[in-house]
């Protein structure tokens, strides 16, 4: 159960999210329910305000603050006939888009991928026959099936890519020796790309939108005769997916070896 003062704050950070997508909101809905419809997660009386709403002001995507199943996405989708997002996706789009180097494009393709494994069966379309180019029918069961072992073959791939890759990072760390390591580490758009770039006087992206910084930089400062080596990473976020966090624990672990 979320309070009322939780639900306004992941709210105000969900809109911020947008924002930074490129979508701006004009309305804000919450219901309090017991739980969750297995079906279309909101009540039926709620969706149909929606539905009417998405409408008369022709918008064009609605998002949940919460994860949906792909089931429930299907049906948001038909009944409001807009596209649905939910806050994992649009943190995993906002991450795609920001990713720069192999490692954090694969750490990305790998939470997406983990997050789209158990929504294969509710969702529509099929991965061969999209390749492929033909219609649109429900999957059956062994189709379902071949989707599941193409994308656990994929995740299995991408596992190993980042394995390959935390290695190498792993060599390049070694080389650089007993320092003095600092790390600039808290929420997104808090100021540390900004801090970095003054303490190292570096150029690394800042700007006012969350996530701007996605992989891990690490400079040497020198302050005041003292040498150190400072590292800029990742923000947080109140929700963050978990397989986001999972995936971009090898990141984050650059932190905890300071
Ligand atoms: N007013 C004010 N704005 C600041 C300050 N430091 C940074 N900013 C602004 O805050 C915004 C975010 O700064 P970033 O340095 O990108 O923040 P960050 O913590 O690296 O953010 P992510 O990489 O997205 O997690 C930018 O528009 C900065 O110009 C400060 O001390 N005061
Ligand atoms: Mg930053």
């Amino acid at each position: 159960m979320q309070s009322e003062t939780q639900v306004n704050e992941y709210l105000e950070e969900l809109e911020f999210l947008a924002d930074t997508a490129g979508a701006s909101t004009v309305k804000r809905y919450t219901q309090k329910l017991p739980q969750p419809d297995s079906r279309t997660f909101i009540g039926k009386g709620k969706l149909e305000e929606i539905a009417e709403y998405v409408e008369l002001k022709e918008i064009d995507l609605v998002i949940f603050d919460d994860d949906l199943t792909g089931k429930q996405v299907n049906l948001l989708e038909t009944a409001l006939k807009v596209k649905i997002v939910d806050r994992s996706t649009l943190i995993l789009d906002i991450f795609a888009s920001r990713a720069q180097t192999a490692q954090a494009k694969t750490q990305v393709e790998l939470a997406q991928m983990q997050y789209l494994l158990p929504r294969l069966r509710g969702l529509w379309t099929h991965l061969e026959r999209q390749r492929g180019g033909i219609g649109m029918r429900g999957p059956g069961e062994k189709e379902i099936e071949t989707d599941r072992r193409i994308v656990r073959d994929k995740i299995a791939l991408l596992k190993k890519d980042l394995e390959k890759i935390e290695r190498q990072n792993q060599t390049q760390r070694k080389n650089r020796g007993a320092m003095v390591r600092v790390a600039l580490v808290g929420y997104t758009n808090v100021g540390k790309s900004t801090l970095m770039n003054l303490l190292s006087k570096s150029e690394v992206f800042a700007e006012n939108k969350l996530f701007a910084t996605l992989d891990t930089t690490v400079r040497k400062v020198v302050w005041e005769a003292m040498p150190f080596l400072l590292s800029d990473t990742v923000g947080f976020i109140r929700k963050l997916p978990h397989h986001l966090v999972e995936s971009f624990k090898s990141t984050l672990d650059e932190v905890r070896r300071k």
